[in-house]
């Protein structure tokens, strides 16, 4: 067991004590990174008391403790999963060689991309969700979404962490761009689409912890994977956190869904009387999953792709899985890709299981994207309602890889571009429905009451009820 070291300016279970060079590199960081908080993190909170839970341990009993701070006050540590005796590569070119315990020269820049590309997406969730404190629908959402915020902050502490230690010079200022770029900024955006655009509002909010945060989720398996051992073990205590990001997600949806089924058990489903009682009528919900469910699908890169065979050969990053495959070398599979035609009909293509990577990965991230919307379907049908989301094909709306150059329509059917544009509008958020969102987002501060178009959750946060007071405004 590594010994946590709750004291230091640094909280950490990595020793950090023993290496002054790489202690005093990130101590050098560390204000820089609250400067970063200050001016892109929450804006108007940084002084409220928010009640939150912080990492102090990774044991399986209690690795969270909660208590009220004020967020620059929070105790970013560095936490690492504990290490595995005598560990061993578990997939590609390297299989059964003992897993790296420093960067292996040959996969540096790989390595290094890898990382860089992780922890560019962890600020860049901060930077769009900063002011969405303003417009919360209760003070548990609030609560909940500074503790997203904090963790997603904590995560590019994971990945600084690596980087300082790991890689140097290159390293150091890798860590310094990381706070430099800045989420839809045109000059130096974030690396990944989804990440530079803008979360105005809380349905949009909710469906990126659904659909972003499980990219994450899914990314986050592969690299726990990963032969480079710090990164794999890095990744899996995460992981750990990860699941509130989604829960938050999850439940933000299905109580909107509760409140709009209730509301067209009264009025009927005409969106025009929906709207007029405040509540978001399930078109625009099944609009808005469609817009973040296809931009989340993006970031698993194209479907063919020599990086991913790159990342899997070098031993780098695995897949979500692995441990269940029986064959992990992979050199012999292939996988059946649906391309389009030059006769603009779908047919099979195989590809080389290994360039298939990243669309394996998205096979896992749909499916388990299969089940939330199925979880959904259930408040539904609980409220009496026969009205069903669905999960628009992976074709639709793509604008990464082979599905990027075509038009198809949510099943998948190739479609011209004309007929995309005239139908665009019942598929993805109009002007008028984003407005309308807008519209209903007022804040709500009270504890214990909650605005119109959502219903307050099962039950509150560490076994406190909804009506709590999660977030407190300073005592003067
Ligand atoms: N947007 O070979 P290709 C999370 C680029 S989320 C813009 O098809 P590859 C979180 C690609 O970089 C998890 N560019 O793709 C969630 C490449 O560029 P270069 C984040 C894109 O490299 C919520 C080119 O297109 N973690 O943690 O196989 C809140 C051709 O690429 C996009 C990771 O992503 C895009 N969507 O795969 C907070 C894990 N997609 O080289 C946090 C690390 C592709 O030509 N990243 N491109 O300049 C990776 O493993 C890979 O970089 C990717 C791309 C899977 C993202
Ligand atoms: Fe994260
Ligand atoms: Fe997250």
């Amino acid at each position: 067991m590594s010994n946590v070291d709750l004291s230091a300016k640094i909280p950490n279970n990595v020793d950090l004590n023993a290496d002054k060079r790489l202690q005093r590199a990130l101590e050098e960081w560390q204000p820089k990174f609250v400067d970063w908080w200050r001016s892109m993190g929450p804006e108007g909170f940084q002084t409220h008391d928010v009640y939150l839970r912080t990492a102090v341990n990774v044991g399986r009993e209690g690795w969270a403790n909660f208590g009220y701070v004020k967020m620059p006050d929070y105790r970013w540590g560095i936490f690492l999963e504990e290490p595995e005796q005598d560990r061993k590569v578990g997939f590609g070119d390297h299989l059964g060689k003992p897993a790296w315990q420093q960067v292996p020269g040959e996969y540096r820049n790989m390595l290094r991309r890898i990382i860089v590309t992780q922890a560019d997406t962890e600020p860049a969730s901060v930077e769009q969700q900063r002011l969405l404190g303003q417009t919360c629908p209760s003070v548990y959402d609030l609560r909940n979404l500074f503790q997203v915020n904090v963790e997603e902050g904590r995560h590019l502490w994971a990945m600084v962490y690596l980087l300082q230690t790991y890689f140097g010079r290159d390293g150091r200022e890798e860590a310094e761009d990381l706070l430099r770029r800045r989420s839809g900024n045109a000059d130096n955006p974030r690396i990944l689409g989804t990440f530079n655009e803008p979360i105005k509002d809380w349905l949009s909010f909710f469906m990126f912890t659904t659909f972003t945060d499980r990219d994450g989720k899914f990314q986050l398996l592969a690299l726990s994977q990963s032969g480079f051992d710090p990164l794999a073990r890095t990744c899996r205590f995460m992981l750990t956190e990860e699941a509130h990001h989604m829960f938050v997600g999850e439940t933000g949806v299905g109580r909107a869904l509760q409140r709009t089924a209730e509301t067209m058990n009264k009025v009927g489903t005409d969106p025009a009387i929906l709207r007029a009682h405040h509540v978001i009528d399930l078109p625009t919900i099944q609009k808005y999953l469609n817009h973040w469910y296809t931009s989340s699908l993006d970031l698993f890169g194209g479907e063919r792709s020599s990086n991913a065979a790159d990342f899997f050969a070098s031993g780098m990053k695995g897949r979500y899985n692995e441990e269940k495959q029986d064959d992990h070398v992979a050199l012999a599979g292939e996988y059946d890709l649906s391309v389009r035609g030059a006769d603009g009909r779908m047919h099979v293509e195989k590809v080389p299981l290994r360039n298939a990577m990243n669309e394996v990965l998205r096979d896992g991230y749909v499916g388990d994207c299969e089940f939330v919307c199925q979880r959904w379907n259930r408040v539904l049908e609980k409220a009496g309602r026969a009205e069903r989301l669905e999960l628009p094909s992976r074709r639709f709306r793509r604008a990464q890889g082979i599905y990027a150059d075509g038009c198809y329509d949510p099943t998948g059917n190739p479609i011209s571009s004309e007929e995309f544009e005239a139908r665009k509008a019942a598929w993805l958020p109009s002007k008028e429905d984003l407005a309308y969102v807008q519209s209903l987002m007022h804040p709500v501060t009270e504890a214990g009451k909650i605005a119109s178009w959502i219903s307050p959750p099962a039950k509150g946060i560490d076994d406190h009820p909804f009506e709590w007071e999660y977030v407190r405004p300073p005592h003067a």
